[in-house]
């Protein structure tokens, strides 16, 4: 049922936990074992995907900080000064000075599940633009999120780079650009990444890097399921594994059983047999039709897209 981020909870501690153990027991009773791809991001998580951001083969950052850099004047013609600036899941914040710096917000509102990282992340933006109010916001931005009071009366811009977009299938991400479009407001303007639909080696390598960075990341998950849930799963035998699904245009990655295995979590039994895996994570590709028809059933119109030299991702700006 649950093979994407879609999970509306509370976000207290006991509240996140409750969450994720019913998730985790849920998506392993299934056939086949799926777990939303929202709980890789505790901020050990988190971390690791800032370094898969670093390895060769993980185009999607290199290409989108390729347009950030060169697409400024366009920002600031099109976006315009004095807007307040909400980004969804904004993580280490690193690609945020960029649209920052071109377009001169009135605001910075980062929105995060992982709070230290959050946290850490606002303070060193405001370090960097000492005279720009940041008000950081620890919240699941799958729901409506009520802004800080400060910002309400400005013009919105959302940022939601990386192609984070593409972890939910269809049905959730016009949930998600429907909600955004309510937490944002009518006058308000959305900056969205998307990653495009590319050779098929390029984006199984992308999420299967030499350096193991990924299966990392991947393996994570099971460790978090020990560490959180009194799991025994013996992560030893999983392996990562990341495939293009070309009917769902989307590389999805799985941990796979290297031999038959049994073990618990939460006081429950489990066995998976010998290259039966756990989906963990869904990575949907674009073309540019695919991202206008999901963004108009969103409740947004394209109103400008860039991409990078190599055509590898996208950056859209679209209106409510
Ligand atoms: C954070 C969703 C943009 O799908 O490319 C990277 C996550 N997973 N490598 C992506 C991810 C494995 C990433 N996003």
């Amino acid at each position: 049922a649950s093979q994407d981020m879609m999970a509306l909870v509370d976000l207290d501690d006991e509240g996140v936990n409750r969450a994720f153990r019913s998730d985790v027991l849920d998506g392993m009773s299934g056939d086949p074992k799926a777990i939303p791809a929202r709980w890789l991001y505790d901020d050990a998580g988190s971390q690791l995907f800032e370094d898969i951001t670093q390895v060769e083969e993980y185009y999607p950052t290199r290409c989108e900080r390729e347009i950030l850099e060169t697409r400024g004047d366009e920002f600031a013609e099109l976006i315009g000064p004095g807007r307040a600036v909400v980004e969804f899941g904004s993580g280490s914040s690193v690609k945020t000075p960029l649209l920052l710096q071109a377009i001169d917000p009135a605001a910075y509102v980062p929105l995060d599940i992982a709070g230290d990282f959050l946290r850490a992340a606002a303070a060193d933006l405001s370090r960097k633009f000492p005279d720009l109010p940041v008000y950081p916001v620890e919240a699941d931005f799958m729901k409506t999120v009520q802004l800080p009071k400060d910002v309400t009366a400005m013009p919105k811009l959302g940022f939601f780079p990386g192609s984070t977009i593409g972890n939910m299938v269809a049905r959730s991400a016009v949930d998600l650009l429907r909600s955004m479009r309510e937490t944002l407001g009518p006058d308000s303007q959305l900056l969205i990444g998307m990653d495009l639909i590319k050779n098929v080696a390029v984006l199984e390598a992308a999420y299967d890097d030499a350096a193991g960075v990924t299966a990392q990341f991947n393996l994570n998950l099971a460790r978090r399921i020990n560490r959180e849930l009194g799991g025994t799963i013996p992560v030893d035998k999983l392996q990562h594994s990341a495939r293009w699904n070309d009917v769902f245009a989307r590389v999805e990655m799985h941990l796979e059983a290297v031999e038959d295995i049994a073990f618990d979590v939460a006081g429950r039994s489990f066995t998976m047999r010998k290259g039966e895996t756990i989906h963990t994570e869904n990575s949907h590709k674009f073309d540019l039709r695919s991202q206008s028809t999901l963004l108009l059933a969103g409740g947004w119109t394209p109103v400008k897209r860039w991409t990078d030299r190599e055509e590898c991702f996208s950056l859209i700006l679209a209106d409510a």
